[in-house]
C-alpha cells in the first residue's frame, strides 16, 4: 500500500492539539509521536513505511489480529441497521441482550455460583467504578452500610477514572489528583522477585502474600470491609504472575470475612489465559468480574462487568432503581463487534489454542530465554510474558534505576521492528492469539536479538 501519510505534518497537528494519556507532553512533542497508519494480521505500520511485529496486541486487546473484516462488517451493518438507542428508559436492543446471554454461558460456574447477569459500560475504568458502585449498593440494601472499604493491591492497575486509579495502586497516579478517594486501602502483591523472602519457596511465598490480605482486614476491622479487587495476573503492573498457591488462600480469606471478591480480568479474559475467564484456571470464585479489551478485540470500546448470582440477586429483589449508568451502556455496534468477534474465536478455537498448543509453546520458547546474561525469571501464563533484566544473574542483582534499562531494550525493539513493552526493568509481551508456531518464533528470536543489542550497548558503557 503507497505511503501517503506526510508525518511531520501529523506530528505537527499532534504536538499542537492532542494530548496524550499517560505522557509527559513537552517531551513527546520534542521527539514527535510516531503515526501508526495500518495493520494487518500481527503486524502495524508506520507513516515511514516500518512495519512493526505487535507483540503488545495494540494495548492487550487486539486477541483475533488485525484487519478482520467480519468484525468491520458486523459493525457497518449494525450502524446501518440501529447505529444508537439508549438502554436507559425501558428499552433494549438486540446486541446487547444477544451479547448478555451469550457471556453468561461462557462464564463457568463454580460450586453452583454463576453470572447471569451482565452490566454494560465503554472501558475497563468505568466498569470498575461501576463495581464500586454496585459493592456498595449490595452492602446498603443487605443492612450494612458500614461495609465500605475495598481492599486492592499496590502495582495493581485498574484504571484511570477517580474511582478506578484509586482502586490502582500506582504511586505516581495517587500523587496527582488527591487520590486514592476515601475506603480504598492497599496491601503488596505477590511479586516474588521483589517481596519474597531469601530461600522463601515460592508455594510458601503465596501464603504469605494472601496473609497480607487478611491482616489488612483485621487491621481495618471486619465488618467494614466491603471487597476485594485483583487482577488474575497483574498486567500493567509487569506480568505478575502470582504463586498457585496465591488465589486459593485469598478464596479461603474472602469467605472467612465474607467479604465480595471482584477479578478484574480486562486483560486476562476472552482467551489470554486460555480461558473464557480467568478465574477458572486459578480456581477462585469471583462475585463480580470485569471486563473490556478482548472482548471486541479493541476493535471499538467496550466494558463491563460480570455480576455474579449473589450481588445480582440481592440488586435485582431488593434494590429498587439503581442510579447508575452510561449513555453507551450497552451500545449495539459495540456489542455486534463483540459478538462476532466472540463468533471467531469460537470458530477458531482461539481459547483453547493458548491453553493447549500456543501457550505451552511459547513457554517453552521462553523458558530458554533464561539462558541470556541479562535476563532473569523469563516466564509465560497461558499468551502473557516477562522477564526481568538484571545486572548480576548470579546474584539477582539490579540495575540503577536511572538506567532506565527497559526503556534502552524498548528503543532496540522499536529499531529492529517489534512492539515489546518495558515496565521498568520487566519486559513484557501479549501477543495476539492468532499467533502460528513461526511467528511466535520469529518474535522470541526478536526479542534475543534485542537483548543482545541491550547488552551490548550496556557493556560498551561498562554497566555489566
Ligand atoms: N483494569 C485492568 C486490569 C486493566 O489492565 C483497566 C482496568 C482500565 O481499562 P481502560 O479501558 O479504562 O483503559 C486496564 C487497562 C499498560 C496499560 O501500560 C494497561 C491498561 C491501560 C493502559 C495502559 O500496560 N490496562
Amino acid at each position: 500500500m503507497p505511503n501517503t501519510v506526510n508525518t511531520a505534518e501529523i506530528q505537527a497537528l499532534d504536538s499542537a492539539h492532542f494530548l496524550h494519556p499517560f505522557t509527559d507532553f513537552q517531551d513527546l512533542n520534542a521527539r514527535g509521536a510516531k503515526v501508526i497508519t495500518r495493520a494487518d494480521g500481527i503486524y502495524i505500520w508506520d507513516s515511514e513505511g516500518n512495519r512493526l511485529l505487535d507483540a503488545m496486541s495494540g494495548l492487550w486487546c487486539v486477541s483475533v489480529g488485525y484487519g478482520r473484516k467480519e468484525l468491520a462488517d458486523a459493525a457497518y451493518q449494525q450502524m446501518l441497521t440501529l447505529p444508537y438507542y439508549n438502554s436507559f428508559f425501558q428499552t433494549t436492543n438486540v446486541p446487547a441482550a444477544t451479547l448478555a446471554a451469550k457471556l453468561a454461558s461462557l462464564a463457568p460456574k463454580v460450586d453452583g455460583r454463576g453470572f447471569e447477569h451482565v452490566f454494560y459500560s465503554c472501558s475497563g475504568s468505568e466498569s470498575n467504578d461501576s463495581n464500586v458502585r454496585m459493592v456498595r449498593r449490595y452492602w446498603d440494601l443487605l443492612g450494612q452500610p458500614q461495609r465500605k472499604v475495598i481492599i486492592s493491591r499496590h502495582n495493581g492497575y485498574h484504571g484511570s477514572t477517580m474511582a478506578a486509579a484509586s482502586l490502582s495502586g500506582m504511586s505516581g497516579m495517587h500523587a496527582q489528583g488527591d487520590l486514592p478517594i476515601p475506603n480504598i486501602t492497599h496491601i503488596e502483591q505477590p511479586y516474588g522477585v521483589k517481596n519474597a523472602l531469601p530461600g522463601e519457596s515460592a508455594d510458601a511465598f503465596g501464603l504469605r502474600a494472601a496473609g497480607w490480605l487478611e491482616a489488612k482486614i483485621l487491621e481495618v476491622g471486619p465488618d467494614k470491609v466491603a471487597a476485594f479487587i485483583g487482577e488474575p495476573v497483574q498486567g500493567a503492573g509487569g506480568v505478575i504472575i502470582p504463586p498457585a498457591t496465591y488465589w486459593p488462600e485469598i478464596q479461603r480469606i474472602v469467605d472467612k470475612y465474607g467479604i465480595l471478591l471482584i477479578s478484574d480480568e480486562v486483560i486476562c479474559a476472552f482467551g489470554r489465559l486460555g480461558h473464557w475467564f480467568a478465574y477458572e484456571k486459578f480456581g477462585y470464585k469471583p462475585d463480580l468480574v470485569t471486563f473490556a479489551k478482548g472482548v471486541t478485540s479493541g476493535y471499538i470500546p467496550l466494558g463491563g462487568v460480570l455480576v455474579g448470582d449473589r450481588v445480582a440477586k440481592v440488586l435485582i429483589e431488593k434494590g429498587g432503581e439503581f442510579n447508575h449508568g452510561y449513555t453507551y451502556s450497552g451500545h449495539p455496534v459495540a456489542c455486534a463487534v463483540a459478538l462476532a468477534n466472540i463468533a471467531i474465536m469460537e470458530r477458531e478455537n482461539l481459547v483453547e489454542r493458548v491453553r493447549t498448543d500456543i501457550g505451552p509453546y511459547l513457554a517453552e520458547k521462553y523458558s530458554a530465554l533464561n539462558e541470556h546474561p541479562l535476563v532473569a525469571h523469563a516466564e509465560t501464563c497461558g499468551f502473557v510474558a516477562g522477564l526481568v533484566l538484571v545486572k548480576n544473574k548470579q546474584t539477582g542483582e539490579v540495575f540503577d534505576e536511572n538506567l532506565s534499562v527497559g526503556m534502552l531494550c524498548r528503543k532496540h525493539c522499536f529499531a529492529n521492528g517489534l512492539v515489546m513493552r518495558a515496565v521498568g526493568d520487566r519486559m513484557i509481551i501479549a501477543p495476539p492469539l492468532v499467533m502460528t508456531h513461526a511467528q511466535i518464533d520469529k518474535m522470541v528470536a526478536l526479542i534475543l536479538l534485542c537483548l543482545d543489542l541491550t547488552w551490548q550497548e550496556l557493556k560498551a558503557a561498562g554497566h555489566v
